[in-house]
């Protein structure tokens, strides 16, 4: 009798994301992956923090798109070393990241942020290997998002409320935002994020200080 195995995509993918995990921290570098809808606003919110932290921490992008070179352009202008990754796929998975990462100078990179294809679905499903997952989630798509994509909310260390300074103008409750997460997820952290507020992003820059030390360990090489 012969018994054919076949190993399921995701445990495929969960075996390189171990792989990237390791690589990480040996290197490490803090790998944030940066999920969320098109255009809640992930890669202003990358440029805000490279902008933050870029005097201390030596910072590196990649950056998974669906088409186009846009976001890779705007992040490169600040002199950091980007990836472009074109994922034709509404996710990034761990081979790909592994794939980008031959272009990456990690011993020379402190943190690396990771900006996924923006969708609220697969990214979820897909691990990357990262050591920290920050979700994204902008003010004009409504407040009972937890709710539809719980997988998401579930798995974030943090979770940033985008576009806050739009609050004003939405049906958009804060409260029940909090609660609807709790209810997934005991261990996450929540921010408010507005380009138009320059002070915004310093909490978040804070958490993801604590987190370089706290999960790479030590100080930046700079
Ligand atoms: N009012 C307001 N607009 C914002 C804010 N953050 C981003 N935007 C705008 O939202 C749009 C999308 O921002 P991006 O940072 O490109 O969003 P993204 O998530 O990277 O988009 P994709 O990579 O296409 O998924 C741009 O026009 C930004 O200027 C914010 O805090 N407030
Ligand atoms: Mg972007």
């Amino acid at each position: 009798m012969q018994i054919k195995i076949h190993r399921s995509v995701l445990e495929k993918n969960e075996n390189q994301a171990e792989i990237n995990r390791e690589l990480f921290k040996k290197r490490k570098t803090l790998a944030v992956n940066v999920m969320g809808s098109p255009g809640c606003g992930k890669t202003t919110l990358i440029e805000s923090l490279v902008k933050t932290l870029g005097e201390k921490y030596r910072i590196g992008v990649i950056e998974g798109d669906y088409a186009g070179t846009v976001d890779a352009e705007k992040l490169a202008a600040y002199g950091i070393p980007v990836v472009q990754l074109d994922v034709s796929s509404c996710h990034l998975n761990a081979d790909f990241v592994a794939t980008g990462l031959r272009d990456m100078p990690l011993d020379k990179v402190d943190i690396l942020f990771i900006e996924n294809v923006g969708n609220l679905i697969c990214p979820a499903e897909f691990d990357i290997g990262d050591l920290l997952k920050v979700v994204l989630y902008s003010v004009p798509e409504g407040d009972d998002k937890p709710l539809k994509y719980p997988l998401m909310f579930s798995l974030a260390d943090a979770v940033v409320v985008t576009k806050a300074d739009l609050l004003p103008h939405f049906q958009f409750d804060i409260s029940k935002v909090k609660e609807s997460i709790a209810r997934l997820n005991s261990k996450y952290q929540l921010f408010e994020f507005s380009s138009k507020d320059s002070e915004s992003i310093r909490p978040i820059a804070g958490f993801i200080e604590e987190e370089f030390r706290r999960l790479v360990g030590g100080s930046p090489e700079l």
